[in-house]
């Protein structure tokens, strides 16, 4: 098993409310600065987004939008279901 594997399992373990507390920022994330979080970008940085990726990725393009990352966090933090 790779690191990176065993670093996403290891975040998954995390309390999802803990995520969304101390998850960083979109800017952050954004290490290329399109203006949205790829797959990757969220792998490396926040891995238990991608647990409701599809559920928050609004317009289906693939990738989140700050609106959606947003959403995303509140859906971790069971604020919205
Ligand atoms: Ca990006
Ligand atoms: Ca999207």
């Amino acid at each position: 098993m790779s690191m990176k594997m065993k670093g996403l399992l290891a975040a998954l373990l995390i309390p999802a409310a803990a995520i969304a507390a101390e998850a960083p920022d979109f800017k952050t994330l954004d290490q290329d600065k399109d203006g949205y979080l790829s797959r990757d970008e969220i792998t490396e940085g926040i891995p238990q987004v991608l647990t409701v990726f599809s559920r928050v990725d609004a317009n289906k393009d693939g990738k989140l939008d700050p609106r959606e990352y947003e959403m995303a966090l509140r859906v971790l933090s069971g604020q919205q279901s």
